[in-house]
């Protein structure tokens, strides 16, 4: 008998002795929920019951070029957490920041930290208490159109996007359409792009506090390069033909490959973005195939009814770590779940090998936070980056994003109140059963997890709380020691330079993110993982990318692993 089995029978029969911690797992069954997560009592309670914009909150203003566009006056005042228990004790980084762009009027405050100390958590109590700002949790943010840097705030223009409007479900077509990266130093250069992606003519994909990285419609390109040249903007043309890049993305395997890995048991290859289908199929291959080790859960339904699966690798040792990965919260992020299932097959596939560090931990995987935009991505709108669920304001645009819609500081900066933006918020926190769901499993479970991490794409980011403004946790230099040690070891693989950070001083502000979430529940390493690459591909990454990107990752989760076992 393996060395693992056998630990797994001996903790398996001290369970019936009653020790809490135990892996009572028979075949097939699903792993139990377990009770004693430090929970901040009403964390839901910042939900914000929003009223529907009426007829007189919209008003029309003029854009520079003489346009008329439909503006929101957003002045909905939203609520603050009534009494966020888990609130952090907020430090405003003296060197972290590296913005120097002056912000938006309503930004002006950034600097005016919002902060409350009240804590039940032992991480999130201060170290420096000098830096701490004490600001009761009423004072919240209460700003919602705040521009940031990348993803800013848009008004509720009601033009529906791509994707919206065929509910006959005709594949999206980005024939002709580019990507550009634009240098955004020069003063004015954001406000261009926000009143060009307030006409539609643009959409944001990525960039930092420098770059922008924007697609242009094709039917736009000849509008925006004379706007440009008029204001004297330079760009780069990175992708020429989007819907060339994604028709060679993602080829079918051949008929041979395909009968290979069916006989195999399950139809993950990463060497091909999977449907939804394969990706479940995988994970319930491996809780059969490995039914001590391994179960899975369906934690919730999707708005669409799919399952949100969860799957658990452990051997059931009451001394173990536990840790939370997650992936695909942005629909069009493909490269997450390819990277999460990836870690998943290492650690089923190869658990006796493995290292202590992966062997004293329970893992919980969710390799698609978002099913229904995921599939909607292979349908139909392969740039879809919200969820499914039609907005109540004249079902004219769907989804949330569900990176927007947790409910720590929900509906402060660079989340949108607008259902048609690409960063809506949601009506209230946690409005969508996929954030609720991930939510109530992290509370419910039991597990105490010592990290949180969440993989997107892109930009080679490794990046810490806060988001929600530019503010860091207590023991944010933890954070960055931590993340720059994974960086390094991604490095050493040979691999990828990433940049190490807040996600608000190194990207934007942007509230309601499922990482802030974690981290103000008491997880001390929660991290956003950007993963490959920085621009050349952006979204549309090639399968031949998966393997590499997945094996640096894995290299750096290893690091991680190390620190949190052994300090
Ligand atoms: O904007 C996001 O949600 C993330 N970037 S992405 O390009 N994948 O969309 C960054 C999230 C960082 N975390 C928070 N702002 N809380
Ligand atoms: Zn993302």
């Amino acid at each position: 008998m393996e060395s693992w089995t056998v630990l797994v029978v001996l903790f398996a029969a001290s369970g019936v002795l009653g020790t809490p911690f135990i892996n009572k797992l028979a075949p097939g069954q699903e792993f139990p929920a377990k009770n004693s997560v430090r929970q901040p009592s009403n964390i839901e309670d910042a939900s914000t019951d929003l009223a529907e914009p009426s007829a007189s909150e919209l008003a029309t203003t003029q854009t520079d070029d003489g346009s008329s566009i439909v503006d929101k006056v957003d002045e909905t005042p939203v609520k603050a957490e009534a009494d966020p228990a888990a609130a952090e004790a907020a430090i405003k980084p003296d060197s972290i920041n590296p913005i120097g762009e002056k912000p938006d009027k309503s930004d002006s405050d950034v600097s005016a930290n919002v902060a409350s100390t009240k804590s039940d958590s032992e991480s999130l109590v201060a170290t420096e208490p000098e830096k701490i700002e004490t600001q009761e949790s009423e004072a919240a943010p209460t700003e919602t159109d705040h521009v940031d840097p990348v993803i800013e705030e848009e008004p509720a223009v009601l033009i529906p996007k791509t994707g919206d409007l065929s509910k006959n479900e005709v594949k999206v077509d980005y024939s002709g359409a580019q990507v550009w990266k634009i240098s955004t130093n020069r003063t004015g250069v954001r406000a261009v792009i926000t009143r060009l992606r307030r006409r539609n003519l643009v959409s944001t994909w990525g960039g930092d506090h420098s770059s922008a990285d924007i697609l242009v419609r094709h039917d736009a390109i000849e509008n925006v390069t004379r706007i440009f040249k008029r204001e004297n903007i330079s760009y780069d043309v990175i992708i020429e033909d989007l819907q060339k890049r994604i028709d060679e993305e993602n080829p079918p395997l051949s008929p041979e490959e395909l009968e290979l890995h069916d006989r195999r048991g399950h139809r993950m290859t990463w060497k091909q973005y999977h449907r939804l289908e394969d990706i479940h199929g995988f994970m319930e291959y491996l809780a059969k195939t490995y039914p001590t080790l391994i179960s899975t859960k369906s934690i919730g339904k999707s708005h669409e009814g799919r399952d949100l699966k969860v799957l658990r690798i452990s051997d059931g040792k009451p001394t173990n770590k536990a840790v939370f990965i997650d992936g695909g919260i942005h629909a069009r992020e493909w490269i997450s779940p390819a990277t999460v299932t990836f870690f998943i097959n290492q650690f089923a596939e190869n658990f006796d090998e493995e290292s202590d560090d992966i062997k004293n931990t329970d893992w919980y995987f969710l390799p698609v936070v978002n099913p229904d935009g995921y599939e909607y991505t292979h349908t139909t709108d392969r740039l879809w980056r919200k969820n499914r669920k039609p907005s109540n304001l004249a079902r004219v645009c769907s989804g949330t994003d569900l990176n927007r819609n947790f409910g720590y500081r929900w509906g402060g900066k660079g989340a949108s109140s607008n259902p048609c933006s690409e960063t809506f918020r949601g009506r209230t926190a946690f409005s969508e059963p996929e954030s609720k769901a991930l939510a109530d499993f992290i509370k419910s479970s039991g597990a105490n997890f010592s990290a949180y991490l969440t993989y997107h794409s892109y930009g080679q980011y490794l990046l810490y709380p806060w988001g929600y403004d530019n503010v860091v946790p207590p023991d944010y230099k933890d954070l960055d020691e931590v993340g720059k040690t994974i960086a390094k070891a991604i490095e050493e693989t040979g691999g990828s330079k990433y940049s190490v950070g807040s996600s608000s001083g190194l990207l934007y502000p942007a509230s309601g993110g499922s990482d802030d979430w974690a981290k103000a529940q008491g997880i001390k390493y929660s991290y956003t993982v950007e993963l490959s690459d920085t621009g050349r591909y952006g979204f549309i990454l090639p399968t031949s990318y998966i393997n590499p990107v997945a094996k640096e990752s894995l290299a750096g989760l290893r690091a991680l692993m190390k620190i949190i076992h052994h300090g």
